[in-house]
Parts: C-alpha cells; structure tokens; sequence
C-alpha cells in the first residue's frame, strides 16, 4: 500500500506532493497513523469538496422543514440547494401544533448586478415581506452567499427587522461560500446560531423518562423515519431531529430530552458539545448504518438509561428486526461476500457504510472523507493536539455557560465509568483508522486524478461516491453507487434499509453493464491530426 501511495502521489510537482502526502495515509505497516486534514485545497486540483453555504444551508438548515430559508445571493446558489440532498419531510401536528413543509419550495432574492453594487438588504426585506406575507412562515432563515459577504449587506440587521416589523422569529447566518475550507465551517457556523436562539426557547416537557434528540441525522432517503420507527418500537420518545424532518417546533424544546443522540459527528458535534456544558445533556455516539451497528446503537441506548424493562424491550425489537430480514441477508450475503470497495464521502459515511459492507462480507480497500477533521479520522482523543491555524479561526468558536434553570445532570461520574466498562462510551467518537485493515488507503480531500489512479490499481468492486465522480468511474468500467443520495434509492438505514443496500448494490455487480462500455474514441479516434508538425 505504501508503495501504491509513493507511485500515484510522486507523479505531482514537488510541492503539490509535499501537500498531499500529508493527506494521503496507508494503514499499517509502520506508516504515520495520524493524517492531516481540514486544510485549504490545492487551487486547480479538482477537489470534489463544497462550499461554506453548501454545508450551512443545504446540510444542517436545509431539513428544517417549516422554516423559510431565504438564500441571499444570485439565484444559483439557491437552485443548487433545492431539493438535490433528497432530505425528506412532510408537515405534520404535533400535540396540536402544526409544522409546515416548505421543502418544495426555493426562496431567494435573485441578487442582480445592479444589487450588488448598490446593495441588497432593499431586496432581501422585499423578499421577506413577500415570504411572509404569503406563507406565514413560523421562522425565517437568512442565509448569504459569497457577494453577500464582499458587498457587506448586514443580513443580521435584517434579521432583527424582520422581528420588530412581523413578529417573525428571524436569523441570518453569514455563511458566505468562501469562508472557511469546505462545508464543514457552515457546518458550524449552523450549529452557532441553533444554540444561540432556537435551543433552550421552547418550553414542552418530553412525555416519557426516555427521550432523545436525535442529532446529525437528515433524512435522507427516509433514513431518518426508519431510524425514528425503531427508536419508537423500543419505547423511546424522539423530541426532535437535528435536522432531517426537524421542525424549528421540536428543536425549541431539544433541551428538555434525556440524551442526545449523534449519528453524524461532523456536520453537528458543536450542538452536541454545546448541549452537554449548557444543559448537562450527555451524547452518544450512534450509528444506524449497518446491521451491528444498529444493534449496537440500540443496545447501548438501553445501557445508558439501565432501565431493565426497557432493555428486555430492545432485545426483542433487534431480534424481531433480524428475524424479519434474515433470509434476505443470507442471500445477499452469498452475493457480496469476498468483493471490495472504495468509498469517498463526506465527513461520516465513509465510516458508517465500511460497517454495513462488513455485515455482507465486503472488504473496504481505500476510504476518505471530503472535509472531516482529525478526529473523524483519528478518534476524538486527538483534538487537544489540533492545532488550529488561520482558517479554522476565522470560523466563530463559542463558550456556553450552564443554563441556571434547565441544566440537569442524568448521570453520575461513577455510573458513566460503570457504562465504559461495559462498552458504552458516552461523548466519544472513536474515528474512521481503528477499525480499518493493514494495506488500506485512506485520502483526505481525494481529487479527481487521485481517483482513477487509486481505481486503476485497486480495481475495487464498486466505488462509493457522489455525483461529480460516479460517471468519471463508470465510464472507465467500473460501478459507483452514490452514497450521498444513494441514486435516488434509500432508505438505507436500520435493520431494513440494510437488505435495500444489499438489493442496491447486488443489482449494480450483478448487471455490469459499465465495464461492456468502450467509448467510441477507444476504437476509432474522433479526430485525427498532426501534432507539433509530427505525424
Ligand atoms: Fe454528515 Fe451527512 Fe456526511 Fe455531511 Fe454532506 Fe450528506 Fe455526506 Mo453529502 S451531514 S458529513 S455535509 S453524513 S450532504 S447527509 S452525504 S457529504 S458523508
Ligand atoms: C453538498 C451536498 C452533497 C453533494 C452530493 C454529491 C449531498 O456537499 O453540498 O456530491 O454527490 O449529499 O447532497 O454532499
């Protein structure tokens, strides 16, 4: 692997490969098992990463099903983020208060030039009038885009507007494309305005003595429901989803639930971290992706709230849940056992995902992560030694203080020992190394020419990616399967979405029409010529 590594990477300029080894790591054998991450990309690379918007609004604002996001910028940026993440919702009542679902829609201010030299907040109030005026919005969300923040229209003022003029709760997020590395400083440039004014202003009691939020979970493909359906199978009363089917109705009251749950430690771990000094809240780190891992996730639920009826109840939901499925799996299994992937995600799921391909006996040959930092790849142990630099500092970092009226404690110091010896380790992440196999690669920020390079050696079964890489993939003979909106197939999650994945992924190996394809250049050439006077 090692050698694989030197071959691809020494091909770049000297510099170019300065940067890159750093980021590109071979398990084992003596390598350096810490990598390095969360950096600026190469410019002109390819990079498959996004922007701070994307990572602000379209992931963790998105989902919030009746908030009017308004985006503030020219009309591209919105029409990028509509409906593309396939988060599902619909509106629904609760208790008999409603939430609205205004995922349909696309609402911006289609900035023009002339708004860009004269300014926008005229147009950005117009389009929040007309927004409020015709939907009624129980929230608006303002969300800027690049030339919002050069021109230095102050959407927060805006914002405050909003609330003296309607009565409409407003807030603006400065989470113009440029700032930060990738998606990840939206990421948190989200989470910083949740906890400033949406969590903790609510005021309705969880119904039951085991409630969770459910947090870094979108919905996509449904993930979320399924998720929901055996939380609620065991007994366990969800309060809110941060965001996928999330409703600014639930997340006001996210402080009142028992216990966080983190299924994407990324996108969300600021709240998660924010939650616990604020409110006293613990997270767990869960994962629904994969059949163990459900089970796991489950049981260690049960664990943490040590009620003995409750966990004879989660034991019967996961073997209800197996036996449902069982046959399903044998046969999938037989199907899947002994191939190979890749994966290539964003900041989670090329962790999660290794776990259910191991439930088919699948071998993961390479892995990387988009924008995930350190601790994604290292485990959070790491994060004292992250030494921030310039880029990671310009994102906001924020203290909270104990909440004097609703901070509570569930659990002691002694308990919380008792429930690491079992195997529970509350507000931890372990990262995406430890469980990986000695000779497997892992790239951070991997670009375009990394891919086929590493592909072309590999030559795993399937790679698992996204749009901008899928085609490249298949057009050289090979399977992808997108991980991000599982090509429009899902949901993925649980005991049930497993057998969907391993349906999925056996109809792609077992139809390789990919690899019959030879592009007509490969026979004939499509033009033909003299080159520097040379035949
Ligand atoms: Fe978390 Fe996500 Fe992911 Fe992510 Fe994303 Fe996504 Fe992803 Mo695309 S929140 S880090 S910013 S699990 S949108 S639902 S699929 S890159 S691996
Ligand atoms: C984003 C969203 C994305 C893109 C998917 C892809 C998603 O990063 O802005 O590249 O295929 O999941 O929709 O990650």
């Amino acid at each position: 692997a090692s050698d694989l590594r030197e071959k691809v990477l020494e091909k770049y300029s000297a510099r170019v490969y300065k940067n890159r080894k750093e980021h590109v790591i071979a398990i084992g054998e003596g390598n350096p098992d810490t990598i390095t991450a969360n950096t600026r990309a190469i410019p002109g690379i390819i990079t498959q990463r996004g922007c701070c918007y994307a990572g602000c609004k379209g992931v963790v604002l998105g989902p919030i099903k009746d908030a009017a996001i308004i985006v503030h910028g020219p009309i591209g940026c919105a029409f990028y983020a509509w409906g593309t993440r396939r988060h599902k919702a619909f509106a629904d009542e609760k208790d008999g208060e409603k939430a609205d679902c205004y995922l349909e829609y696309c609402f911006s201010t289609d900035m023009q030039e002339p708004d860009i030299v004269f300014g926008g907040e005229k147009k950005l109030k117009q389009a929040i009038t007309e927004v409020i005026d015709i939907f009624h919005p129980a929230i608006v969300l303002i969300c800027s885009t690049c030339p919002v923040g050069l021109i230095g229209d102050d959407i927060h003022a805006v914002a405050k507007w909003t609330e003296a003029e309607f009565g409409t709760k407003a807030i603006a997020f400065s989470c113009e494309g440029y700032k930060g590395v990738s998606q990840s400083a939206g990421h948190h440039i989200a989470n910083n305005q949740l906890i400033r004014y949406i969590i903790g202003t609510g005021d309705k009691e969880p119904k039951t003595q085991y409630s969770v939020n459910l947090l870094g979970e979108y919905n996509i493909g449904g993930d979320g429901w399924e998720v929901e359906r055996l939380l609620k199978r065991c007994g366990i009363e969800v309060v809110s989803v941060f965001t996928g089917g999330g409703s600014y109705r639930d997340l006001k009251n996210s402080h009142l639930a028992h216990l966080n749950l983190v299924q994407c430690h990324r996108s969300i771990n600021y709240v998660a971290e924010m939650m616990q000094d604020k409110y006293g809240i613990d997270w767990l780190k869960v994962n629904f992706v994969g059949i163990e891992s459900s089970a796991k996730s489950l049981r260690d639920i049960g664990e943490y709230f040590g009620d003995e009826e409750l966990k004879a109840r989660i034991e019967e939901v996961i073997a209800d849940e197996i036996a449902a499925i069982t046959d399903e799996l044998d046969y999938y299994k037989s199907k899947l056992k002994g191939k190979s992937a890749a994966l290539y995600v964003g900041g989670s799921r090329s962790h999660h995902y290794q776990l259910l391909l191991k439930d088919f006996g699948v071998r993961t040959v390479l892995a990387g992560y988009e924008f995930a930092h350190r601790d994604d790849y290292e485990g959070r142990e790491v994060i004292p030694d992250i030494k921030p630099d310039a880029d990671s500092k310009n994102i906001e970092s924020i203290e909270v203080e104990p909440d004097p009226k609703y901070y509570k404690v569930l659990l002691t110091q002694e308990q919380k020992e008792k429930l690491l010896e079992k195997g529970v380790a509350l507000n931890y992440y372990e990262g995406m190394f430890k469980g990986m196999e000695e000779g497997a690669i892992i790239t951070d920020d991997l670009n375009h020419f990394e891919t086929e390079e590493f592909l072309k050696v590999l030559k795993p079964d399937v790679f698992f990616s996204g749009i901008k890489d899928k085609f490249v993939t298949q057009k050289n003979g090979m399977l992808s399967r997108q991980l991000h909106s599982y090509d429009y197939s899902g949901p993925y999650a649980g005991f049930r979405g497993a057998i969907t994945f391993g349906h999925d992924l056996v109809m792609g190996l077992y139809t390789p029409a990919w690899s019959y394809i030879r592009a007509p250049w490969q026979k004939v050439p499509s033009i033909q010529g003299t080159l520097g006077g040379e035949a």
